[in-house]
């Protein structure tokens, strides 16, 4: 089976990007080993959270500086309450793990928000599919990509 870097990047390719892909030994598991190995802002990586509505999976991409609105999230959704995916689920929903699951590129079509914050750099970074990978894109390329929608999730 190919692995979870190589999945992601032929997912990617698919979607029409070529993305340079950085490893870093040392790890890129939460948002701020990733903002110190790449050297940039923690508000330019981009975490990838799943959570559960219900039987649904909902991506939240969120800025690495800020904390998802769980009751935002749900209001978007249409329900009353939203909770965090387990490690199973986000491998179920995703096809891959906490800590290397990409903003696209999943195993079945997911509903997708993104955080506001994300959009207002140049340039952002997440998981290519290992909590040791990442790459950067425009936030234009992570909203055509994820085919996602802007929305204001954050806390606070
Ligand atoms: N590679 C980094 C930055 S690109 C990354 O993937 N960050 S992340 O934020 O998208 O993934 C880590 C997140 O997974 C944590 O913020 C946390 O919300 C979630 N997480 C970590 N452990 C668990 C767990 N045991 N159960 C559910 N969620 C978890």
């Amino acid at each position: 089976m190919a692995s979870a870097v190589e999945r992601f990047r032929q997912e990617a390719s698919r979607l029409g990007l070529s993305p340079k892909i950085l490893e870093f030994p040392e790890g890129t598991r939460t948002a701020a080993e990733a903002a110190q190995a790449v050297g940039c802002h923690i508000g330019q990586i981009v975490k990838s959270l799943v959570f559960m509505a219900g039987e649904e999976a909902v991506l939240a991409l969120t800025s690495g500086q800020n904390r998802v609105d769980p009751q935002a999230l749900a209001r978007l959704m249409g329900v009353s309450s939203v909770r965090i995916a387990t490690p199973e689920e986000v491998r179920e929903a995703t096809g891959f793990a906490i800590g290397g699951t990409p903003p696209f590129g999943h195993s079945r079509p997911l509903q997708v928000f993104v955080d506001r914050d994300l959009l207002a750099h140049d340039l952002v970074w997440a998981a290519a599919g290992t909590p040791k990978v990442v790459f950067s894109l425009s936030p234009q390329e992570l909203l055509a990509a994820s085919g996602g929608t802007p929305a204001e999730i954050r806390e606070g």
